[in-house]
C-alpha cells in the first residue's frame, strides 16, 4: 500500500554521491543537445503533460441544430440523422446549405490559447459520414458538396501550428451512416453488411489522407468501434503508425489497441487512476454538436474544479465546443472558456506537467497535484482561517500562494500541516497553495496514500457524473438537486472507476429535504450487482442534513465499478438535496 511514495531510507555511499554530482555537472555544462535529450519525452508523456484540450464537433448537423422539420429532437445534436432516421438522400441536402462564412481558423486557435488549452481535436468525419476536409476518397466532403469550398481542417492545421496548439482528428471508423456497409444506418440499409469494403475503401484511405496532408498530428481520435473486426482495427492503427510514428491512437479504436484511454463521457473517476494515460471527453453543455436550444452551460467554477479534479487524479480534460453552421463558436462557450483561461494563466503551473495526488482524499475542501519537490494544494472550498492537512511526512520548507507569491504561515506537527489563511479566498474558484518540501518525492504517511485501504469513503454528489438541464450543483450547501426528469440516465448521479478492495460495505446516504417534499422515490445500486437494488422513499429531514443507511453492497476491484443514485420524478423530487453516499466497511 502506498509503496510508490515510500522513501528509501538506505544510506547512499559517498562515492555514488560524487558520481551523481559529476554526471549532473556534465549534463548541466554540456552542449544544448545533451541537455535537450534529458528533457526528451515520448509523445505519450508529452500528451499527458498538456492536460487540457479543445474538442470540436462540427459538421452538417450544425444546420438543423437540434431541430428537424420544426420539431425539437432530444439528445446529442450530432446524432440527429440517426435519431430521426433521416434518409441519406435527405440528409445529404444539408451539404448544399453548409456555408460557414464566418469561420476563422486563427480565432479558433486563439480561443484555445486564451482558454489555456494545449491541444485541439476536431471531427474530420463523424458518424454522419461527411468529411469536413478535402477528401479524394469520397466526394461526400466539404470541398465537393458545399458552397463553402474551403478546407477548414487545413486552415486549422496552419493556425494551430502558428499558435502552438497540438492537433488531432476525430474519425468515426466504424459508424458511417452514409455507407451501406458501415455500422449505424439501419433505415436506409437494413440488409446485412460486410464492413470489409467500407473499411478498406473509405475508412483506411481517409485516415491516410488525414495523416498525409495535415502536417504533424498529435493523435487520431477513433470512436464507437462496433462492427469492425480486431484485424481491421489493427490495420487502421498500423496505418497510422506507418505514416506518422509519433501520432497517438486513442482506445476507442477498440480491442485494447489504443495508446491511451478514454473514460466515459463526462465521467470523472472517483479516485486516482494511474494504470494508463487517460482523457475525459466532456461537454460544455449537454451536446457535442451545436444545438440552438441548449444553453445549459457549465459555470467556469465547475469547469476549473473539474479540470483540477481530473488532473489531480492523473487525467486529461478534452472539453468540447460545438460551432454553429456559420462557423462561430457560441459566444457563451467563448466567454466561459476565457474565464477558465484567466485562472490557468495564473495557476497553470499547478496543472500542466504535474503528477496526480499522492493522497487518498475524497473531501470537499482541497485537491492536490505535485511536481518534484513541490505539492500544490488546490483549495476549492475555502475552509476559513485554518486548513489542516494530514499525511505529509516531508519537511515543508515554504508555503506560498501561487497567485501572488505571498508566504503562508504554517505549522508542522508530526504529519499534520496547519496553514493560517486569510478569511477570504484569493481566487473565487480555486486558490492554489504551493508547498516546497525538502525532498523531490512526496512521502505520505501510512494510511493516507491514494491506494491505501480506508474504513470509510465518501462519494460526494459534486463528483458524480450528472447532466441534464435541471440538475445543479450548489457550492454553498455542497449538494446536488433538481432531479426533475429522472429515469433519464443524465439525471442520475453516477460515480465511476474506483479500484475498491473486495469487501462488503454499508451504504449510507446524506441528504436534506423539507418535510413537505418527503415521499419521493429513489433507487441506488452498484453496477457490479445491478439486480441487488435499493429502492426507498425520501424521508423529511426538516431541512437538516441526515444520514440514512440504505443497504450493504459487495464491492470488487473491477475497473468498471459504478455506483448509481436516481430519484424518480414527481412534483417534489427537484428539491431533495443530495450531498454524498458513504461506504463503510462491514466489520
Ligand atoms: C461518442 C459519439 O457517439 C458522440 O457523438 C460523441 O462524438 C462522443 C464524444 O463520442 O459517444 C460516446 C461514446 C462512448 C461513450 C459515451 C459516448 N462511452 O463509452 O461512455
Amino acid at each position: 500500500m502506498g509503496q510508490m511514495h515510500t522513501r528509501q531510507r538506505k544510506k547512499i555511499p559517498i562515492i555514488s554521491l560524487i558520481l551523481i554530482l559529476v554526471v549532473f555537472l556534465m549534463m548541466s555544462c554540456g552542449n544544448k543537445k545533451s541537455s535537450d535529450s534529458i528533457e526528451n519525452k515520448t509523445p505519450l508523456e508529452e500528451f499527458h503533460d498538456i492536460k487540457f484540450g479543445m474538442f470540436i464537433h462540427w459538421g452538417l448537423y450544425a444546420i438543423p441544430a437540434g431541430e428537424w422539420k420544426g420539431e425539437y429532437v432530444r439528445g446529442i445534436g450530432e446524432w440527429i440523422m440517426r435519431k430521426r432516421q433521416i434518409p441519406v438522400k435527405e440528409y445529404e441536402q444539408l451539404a448544399g446549405k453548409f456555408n460557414p462564412v464566418k469561420f476563422n481558423a486563427d480565432e479558433w486557435s486563439q480561443l484555445a490559447v486564451d482558454a489555456g488549452m494545449k491541444y485541439m481535436v476536431i471531427t474530420a468525419k463523424h458518424h454522419d459520414g461527411f468529411a469536413m476536409y478535402n477528401s479524394e476518397v469520397s466526394d461526400y466532403n466539404i470541398m465537393d458538396r458545399t458552397p463553402f469550398k474551403r478546407d477548414p481542417l487545413k486552415e486549422l492545421a496552419k493556425s494551430n501550428a502558428k499558435y502552438g496548439i497540438k492537433y488531432g482528428f476525430y474519425y468515426s471508423q466504424a459508424q458511417d451512416w452514409h455507407e451501406s456497409n458501415a455500422a449505424g444506418n439501419t433505415w436506409d440499409f437494413p440488409e446485412k453488411r460486410d464492413p470489409k469494403p467500407y473499411v478498406e475503401g473509405k475508412a483506411l484511405p481517409q485516415v491516410s489522407e488525414l495523416l498525409k496532408n495535415y502536417d504533424e498530428l498529435a493523435l487520431i481520435w477513433f470512436d464507437t468501434p462496433q462492427l469492425i473486426t480486431p484485424d481491421q482495427a489493427l490495420s487502421l492503427k498500423q496505418n497510422v503508425k506507418e505514416l506518422q510514428p509519433t501520432c497517438l491512437v486513442n482506445d476507442r479504436i477498440g480491442f485494447n489497441m489504443g495508446d491511451y484511454i478514454q473514460m466515459n463521457d463526462n465521467s470523472i473517476p472517483t479516485m486516482v487512476y494511474d494504470w494508463n494515460v487517460w482523457e475525459i471527453p466532456a461537454t460544455l453543455n449537454d451536446t457535442w454538436g451545436y444545438k440552438k436550444n441548449d444553453q445549459n452551460w457549465k459555470a467556469p467554477r465547475d469547469l476549473i474544479y473539474k479540470l483540477t479534479d481530473i488532473v489531480s487524479k492523473g487525467g486529461n480534460y478534452l472539453l468540447n465546443v460545438g460551432p454553429t453552421a456559420e462557423g462561430i463558436i457560441p459566444e457563451a462557450s467563448q466567454k466561459i472558456l476565457r474565464t477558465v483561461g484567466k485562472w490557468l494563466e495564473v495557476n497553470g503551473e499547478a496543472i500542466y506537467g504535474t503528477d496526480h495526488t499522492p493522497f487518498f482524499y475524497p473531501n470537499i475542501t482541497w485537491k492536490c497535484t505535485t511536481k518534484p519537490g513541490k505539492i500544490y494544494f488546490h483549495i476549492v472550498n475555502w475552509p476559513g482561517t485554518t486548513l489542516e492537512i494530514s499525511g505529509v511526512e516531508n519537511r515543508v520548507k515554504n508555503a506560498y500562494f501561487l497567485a501572488n507569491n505571498e508566504k503562508i504561515e504554517f505549522e508542522q506537527k508530526g504529519n499534520k500541516l496547519i496553514f493560517t489563511l486569510p478569511s477570504k479566498p484569493l481566487d473565487p474558484f480555486n486558490t492554489v497553495i504551493l508547498v516546497e518540501i525538502d525532498e523531490m518525492q512526496v512521502e505520505v504517511s501510512p494510511g493516507y496514500g491514494y491506494r491505501d485501504s480506508q474504513e470509510e469513503v465518501s462519494f460526494y454528489a459534486r463528483d458524480a457524473r450528472f447532466r441534464g438541464e435541471e440538475v445543479r450543483y450548489d457550492w454553498e450547501s455542497q449538494t446536488v438537486s433538481g432531479f426533475v426528469n429522472s429515469g433519464y440516465p443524465e439525471n442520475e448521479l453516477r460515480w465511476y472507476h474506483f479500484p475498491f478492495e473486495d469487501d462488503v460495505y454499508h451504504v449510507d446516504i446524506e441528504y436534506a429535504c423539507d418535510d413537505s417534499i418527503a415521499g419521493s422515490e429513489f433507487y441506488f445500486y452498484n453496477r457490479m450487482e445491478e439486480e441487488h437494488r435499493y429502492t426507498g422513499t425520501i424521508q423529511g429531514t426538516k431541512g437538516q442534513f441526515k444520514r440514512f443507511r440504505l443497504m450493504d453492497v459487495t464491492m470488487t476491484k473491477a475497473e468498471d465499478n459504478r455506483l448509481v443514485f436516481g430519484l424518480i420524478e414527481n412534483d417534489k423530487s427537484a428539491n431533495v438535496r443530495v450531498r454524498r453516499i458513504i461506504l463503510s466497511k462491514v466489520l
